[in-house]
């Protein structure tokens, strides 16, 4: 097992990190920006390195300032999280020539996944179900229009070092194509530096639905059943659940499997997550794989008592899985609170958190960084914590929800939790029919005061 870890992250997620390796007896190194010196996760670690000024790209990005900082404090891994250089190909290769593992993919993994087309194709090879479309990237807008003639509109085109929705278009007629396809490019281009362009049949009103993953260095995986995320706006997930309200057990087995069959087929080790569309019909196709840790990780935690951060760890250092799957025994929910403004299109509020309480109780998990008297900086993502509840039920879960919800002061900044407490009582979501375009629509005025 590891001696020191080094997290290479800041905020919930470095805290999150910090706390599992504290319960296995693993030294823990912080590294942080100047911005973030009065952190908890500076605070709760066993050593702390700063490693730059504010501007992540001059710190939480630094390769080599991060790697400087694992080797005079002598961590022989390194956990990532989630964003920063959780899924940086150039990082893991990085780790692995100065002897750090690397928590977290391979240089080759995290390439061939972070190449959508050829992480498509290697699925259909594995024999996972994905949407139908190109083989392999388009070589032209000429060859792109004859095909998209075949598969019937509406179409997608998506870049293929996109993801996230970044470099992708919906078109739904002949004479949108040409623009469509110039503007896409051009978008991938300035983006990712890279212009590849794949296309799929569209999929119209689907469910995100992504089954977690862990895999181990003999090449087994397990699967932890789904999580829902179909409540996002501009592609940032606001509400995360599991079990999905859309997804039976039979279904649940089939996307398991599926997952299984994706991970085993590359040899994956480590926490993964598949993320499907589902349709109107129950049909599911791979979208993505993610190599890293997500987000929303604790609602699994939660509904199958697995440490995820543990297991992580555990498959790094060698130790082989259980062997079975987990299947969700309680309901789940997350919400994540971000210092943003919901009434007023999301826009950020940093500063100075001047009075904090947060919820409690049977069933009550909260996983932030923050406290009173904490400034959030605004170099960074808003997220300041997430909520997360369990229940016997669903209904009971969204009630718990409220509950928390209506308990928790946060005063000084906007937070996204007044959205939060009308979601809890809106009919589509009680309902749990409703698809990822649902927010596309919601009337956010009602927020306003
Ligand atoms: C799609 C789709 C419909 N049909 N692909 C958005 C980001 C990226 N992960 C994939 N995305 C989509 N791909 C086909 N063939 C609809 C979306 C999509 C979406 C997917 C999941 C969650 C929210 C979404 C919001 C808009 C579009």
């Amino acid at each position: 097992m590891f001696n020191k870890i080094l997290i290479a992250n800041r905020g919930e997620i470095a805290l999150r990190i910090i706390r599992t390796c504290k319960e296995m007896g693993i030294k823990t190194v912080a590294v942080y920006s100047k911005a973030d010196a009065d952190s908890l996760h500076v605070r709760f670690a066993d050593e702390a390195v700063c490693i730059g000024p504010p501007p992540g790209k001059d710190s939480y990005l630094k390769i080599p300032n991060i790697i400087a900082a694992a080797e005079v404090t002598n961590a022989d891994a390194i956990h990532p999280g989630y964003g920063f250089l959780s899924e940086n190909a150039e990082f893991s290769r990085v780790c692995a020539e100065n002897d750090i593992k690397f928590i977290g993919a391979s240089e080759e993994m995290i390439s061939k996944m972070g190449d959508k087309a050829t992480a498509k194709a290697t699925m259909i090879a594995a024999g996972v179900p994905v949407v139908p479309g190109s083989d392999g990237l388009l070589e032209s807008a000429e060859q792109g229009i004859k095909m998209a003639k075949e598969i019937g509109y509406p179409v997608m085109i998506k870049a293929t070092a996109g993801g996230g929705g970044k470099g992708m278009r919906l078109i739904k007629e002949e004479g949108e194509f040409k623009k469509a396809w110039d503007s896409a490019r051009q978008e991938a281009a300035a983006s990712f530096g890279n212009d590849g362009m794949y296309m799929e049949k569209f999929v119209e009103e689907p469910r995100h639905v992504e089954i977690q993953i862990v895999g181990d260095s003999n090449g087994k995986a397990c699967h932890l059943s789904e999580r829902d995320c179909s409540i996002q706006r501009r592609h940032q997930k606001l509400i995360e659940e599991t079990p999905s309200p859309i997804v039976s057990q039979e279904l649940r087995e089939k996307m398991g499997a599926a997952a299984i069959k994706g991970a085993e087929a590359i040899k994956y080790e480590g926490a993964g997550t598949v993320e499907f569309l589902v349709d109107k019909n129950g049909d599911f196709y791979f979208m993505e794989m993610n190599t890293r840790i997500q987000v929303e990780h604790p609602i699994t935690e939660e509904v199958t008592d697995y440490d995820l951060i543990k297991e992580q760890i555990k498959v790094a250092a060698g130790e082989p899985i259980s062997g079975r799957n987990y299947y969700p025994q309680l309901h789940s929910i997350e919400v994540r609170i971000n210092a943003e403004d919901p009434a007023n299109g999301f826009r950020p509020s940093p500063g100075k958190i001047t009075n904090l309480h947060f919820p409690g109780g049977h069933g009550v998990r909260i996983d932030s960084h923050v406290y009173a008297g904490y400034t959030i900086p605004p170099f960074y993502d808003s997220m300041i914590g997430k909520l997360i509840v369990s229940a016997q039920t669903r209904e009971e879960a969204i009630i718990k929800m409220k509950r928390a919800l209506e308990e928790t002061v946060i005063e000084g900044i906007k937070t996204t939790i007044p959205f939060h407490l009308k979601m809890m009582q809106d009919e589509a979501f009680k309902s749990g029919n409703f698809t990822t375009k649902y927010l596309d629509t919601w009337d956010f005025s009602v927020l306003k005061d």
